[in-house]
């Protein structure tokens, strides 16, 4: 036949698709559903990579599948809009980041269509757009009103290079993650987001979740809960009169996961930020402590506890009392001592903690063991339960018996732990305390390119040396105090609070952001009183923390989206992306979905039930693709070259979807001709004939059902493809014309990955509609057993060929073909044969003599 045309094949029926609305969301209230949602992209000016079409491909292939098997599909394209690309191209040209970012989206769009996504076009929304940023400020008040979203004066991470706070997670070695720019700790007014009172509901929802178990180990180790104790020192001497004296009680807690260690504490160190260091430094200590404060600020908290780093510190002249035996203990200052976890002090036990041990090395500490290998464990015929002979080389971590300690020794380490907290406990000296890595969520940045946050300030206006009326003043233009004590919600009914026009977007070195800028917009009055707007905008993050929500009811005008729609489609039946969101945007949106969970606004409590991240397509060179390697490949230029079901395919057909693979150019033809030959087998089925297909072909065809319906369902897309290669191979070798049924199969198979040809081979065998609701095939199993066995072909008891039949072949015939098999007949040929031996489906066997 003709040479099958991709190009014109595919713009028919991408055009066909928009037309008809093919793919327009339906809700039938007795269906089953599933709602298949991609990470949506960032559109920045580079467009689609490779990368995106690989998840966008394996969830359209999900969608075309359930959608043939009966189910209502959600499936929603949409842009995560916000964000610094825009922004900073802005600062460099003036161009609006809305001007950018709209011409961005128009070209992610165009190639998206390009690839025959069968995606929901109707429901398409943008962060950016102002009725979402609406929305996302609505949800921000929600948090607002449930104290999960509160001001501070936190420690932040102070990129001065962007103009910008940025998250824990955003910095990395102490550069940001983006622009490599050196970031330093420095105290701002910040809003900040309490995911830390969902740490535990977010470390246990994560049993359930069919999730890569790499990426909930990371979420685990992120929430990093450790149970241990809170243990109080009292303050002794000088020391604690001037704690006192500073309001405090005179104290000191520390944070252990080791209480069963306590009777081998031999001092105790607090960190370089913590806020009784002052107190506690006697006056000859002052010098070296300020000294030691100011170099402890320069280095990154990795480096701080960065394993083997070099142990530094400095006396501070205070002692405390060891809550069980009143034994003063040292205290000093460390910067291994981190000041935003736990308590932000330790208790040292050098005999059991390496860090502790080095320190102790470094600065003549004593060491005291307290923990002895159980009996039997020792590693070289040591007695169990007794003291390691001598000083220890280094600390000895694990859990063990108790020595050393009083009426606690003998007592294994578990027993222990709860021994002496509970003794702890009724001396009033502590207590269990569990204890979270996972820091709260620092969420304003001083940007523009973000969703203003719906606050505002009362102003007080500074009487002026005139003595003038304040409320007849205007802060614009006269010195004022904004009371950031008092935050107030901007009324629902004035939302959205869209951002100012400006035609300067850099962020200045003004900390409270660029929008401090446009006072006319900041300031207003209200019944003769000053407000002053909040300036901070939100991270990129937040819109992509319930995009998923919106799509089920994007054109919701009264409510971020209903109850019904929500009950309709949640959860999140698979959601496909990329790894490097283990740990940011997927605690995120779950911290948020967690929110409005307890809120009553959702009813299922996790977004995501099911997560696939693709693997990482390389360069041909096995590199990662970088513009600067020159090894990426545009899929414009190969959707242009060799078609959106080529590429497709393509992708697919690399190896499995999870895995780590590289770009072969090369290897798209095999693709190609398997397309091509989908397309031959389709002329050369003789529509009006009834022709019968043949039995070998029928079983074939059951099989190939069978095991594209199994590797779809298991996400095994490469080996899919590989089944109906095969199929498709026998179609084109048989001589006959090609029954419709078989080619019938093949079309419905084919089209979840390579679509319009599914499409155009379903309409040259006659049919009018579309394919995409035609049902999904079914197999019979019965039929997908194969129906020859291959049997072993004996001479005289010796092994010497095989030959593949039916079992309900006739002895004669078996007996003919087996002589025909040449490594039998060169042993048979001038024989004579005294006797055949035949077992249908076991073994042939001849014997013979000469
Ligand atoms: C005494 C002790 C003895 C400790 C021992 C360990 C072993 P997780 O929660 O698992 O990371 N620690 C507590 N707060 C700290 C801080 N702000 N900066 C640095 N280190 C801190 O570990 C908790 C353990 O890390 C705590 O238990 C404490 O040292 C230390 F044989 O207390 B341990």
């Amino acid at each position: 036949g003709a040479k099958y045309d991709a190009r014109a094949v595919e713009a028919k029926w991408q055009a066909y698709w928009d037309e008809h609305e093919t793919f327009k969301t339906v809700r039938r209230p007795d269906a089953p559903k599933k709602y298949v949602l991609d990470m949506f992209p960032y559109p920045s000016g580079a467009g689609l990579h490779v990368g995106h079409p690989e998840g966008y491909t394996a969830s359209d292939i999900m969608a075309r599948y359930w959608r043939m098997c009966g189910y209502d599909v959600l499936h929603p394209m949409g842009w995560d809009s916000f964000g610094l690309p825009a922004e900073q191209h802005a600062v460099q040209t003036g161009t609006h980041p809305r001007t950018t970012t709209a011409a961005n989206i128009a070209n992610f769009k165009r190639q998206l269509k390009s690839l025959g996504f069968s995606y929901d076009w109707g429901r398409e929304l943008a962060t950016t757009d102002i009725e979402y940023v609406k929305w996302t400020q609505w949800i921000f008040l929600q948090l607002f009103q449930k104290g999960l979203a509160v001001q501070s004066e936190v420690p932040v991470n102070w990129c001065a290079g962007l103009g910008t706070v940025l998250a824990n997670e955003e910095v990395i070695d102490g550069k940001s993650e983006r622009g490599d720019f050196p970031v330093v700790r420095l105290p701002l007014r910040q809003w900040v987001l309490k995911i830390t009172e969902y740490a535990d509901k977010l470390a246990d929802g994560l049993e359930g979740l069919a999730w890569p178990e790499g990426t909930r180990t990371a979420q685990r180790q992120w929430i990093g809960r450790s149970e241990g104790a809170a243990i109080v020192f009292d303050i002794l001497g000088d020391a604690a009169r001037s704690a006192d004296a500073a309001g405090e009680r005179p104290r000191l807690e520390v944070f252990t996961t080791r209480p069963d260690t306590l009777l081998g504490v031999t001092y105790v160190v607090v960190a370089p930020e913590h806020p009784l260091l002052g107190a506690l430094t006697a006056e000859a200590c002052r010098t070296d402590v300020d000294a030691y404060v100011v170099a402890a600020k320069a280095k990154s908290e990795l480096d701080r506890v960065a394993a083997g780093a070099a142990k530094t510190g400095a006396r501070t002249g205070a002692s405390v009392a060891h809550p069980l035996t009143g034994e003063p203990l040292p205290v000093w200052v460390s910067d291994y001592v981190i000041g935003g976890y736990g308590t932000g002090a330790v208790m040292a036990v050098p005999a059991h903690d390496e860090r502790d041990f080095a320190f102790a090395q470094a600065f003549g500490l004593p060491v005291k063991q307290v923990i002895a290998r159980p009996a039997g464990a020792g590693a070289d015929g040591e007695a169990g339960g007794a003291l390691d002979g001598g000083a220890l080389a280094q600390a000895l971590t694990e859990d063990g018996v108790l020595v050393n300690s009083g009426e606690y020794d003998g007592m294994p380490s578990a027993e222990a732990r709860s021994a002496l907290t509970a003794a702890l406990e009724a001396k009033g000296a502590g207590g269990a305390r569990v204890n979270y890595k996972l820091r709260d969520w620092v969420f304003s940045r001083q940007r523009y390119w973000g969703e203003p946050i719906p606050i505002y300030f009362p102003v007080e206006l500074t009487p002026t040396a005139g003595g003038g009326d304040a409320a007849s003043g205007d802060p614009r233009t006269q010195p004022h105090r904004i009371c950031y004590e008092t935050p107030i919600a901007v009324d629902e009914t004035e939302l959205p609070i869209a951002l100012p026009e400006l035609d300067d977007f850099s962020p200045g070195d003004n900390p409270e952001g660029c929008l401090a800028r446009a006072t006319d917009w900041r300031y207003f009055q209200r019944d003769g009183k000053w407000y002053a707007r909040e300036t901070n905008t939100m991270p990129q993050w937040a819109g992509s923390c319930w995009y998923y929500l919106r799509f089920m009811d994007p054109a919701n005008t009264k409510a971020a989206w209903s109850k019904e729609a929500a009950d309709a489609w949640l959860p999140v039946d698979l959601y496909v992306g990329g790894a490097e969101h283990a740990v940011l945007h997927l605690l995120y949106a779950r911290f948020w979905h967690k929110a409005l969970f307890d809120a009553g606004l959702v009813a299922a409590p996790e977004p995501f039930a099911r997560l696939v991240h693709q693997g990482m397509i390389l360069g041909a060179d096995g590199e990662k693709m970088s513009k600067s390697r020159g090894n990426v490949v545009n899929p414009d230029d190969i959707v242009g070259e060799y078609g959106a079901d080529a590429m497709r395919m393509y992708e697919m057909f690399m190896g499995p979807l999870d895995a780590v693979k590289p770009w072969q150019t090369s290897q798209i033809s095999g693709v190609v001709r398997f397309r091509d030959r989908v397309a031959s087998v389709v002329s050369r089925v003789d529509p009006s004939s009834e022709a019968r297909m043949a039995d070998d072909t029928e079983r074939l065809m059951h099989l190939t059902i069978k095991k594209v319906t199994q590797n779809v369902d298991a996400l095994g897309f490469n080996t899919a493809i590989s089944a109906m290669m095969v199929f498709s191979n026998h179609l084109g070798a048989l001589e006959t014309a090609v029954p419709r049924e078989p080619a019938e199969v093949l079309a419905k198979l084919v089209s979840p990955f390579a679509p319009h040809l599914g499409e155009e081979m379903w309409q040259r065998l006659g049919h009018e509609r579309s394919l995409a609701y035609e049902p999904w095939p079914q197999y019979d199993e019965a039929l997908t057993v194969s129906n020859t066995v291959t049997l072993g072909i004996q001479v005289n008891g010796k092994t010497r060929g095989e030959l593949t039949l039916s079992p309900d072949t006739p002895e004669a015939e078996a007996r003919a073909l087996a002589e025909k098999v040449e490594s039998v007949s060169k042993f048979v040929d001038g024989m004579a044969v005294k006797k055949f031996i035949y077992r249908p489906g076991k073994i042939i066997n001849f014997v013979v003599a000469p």
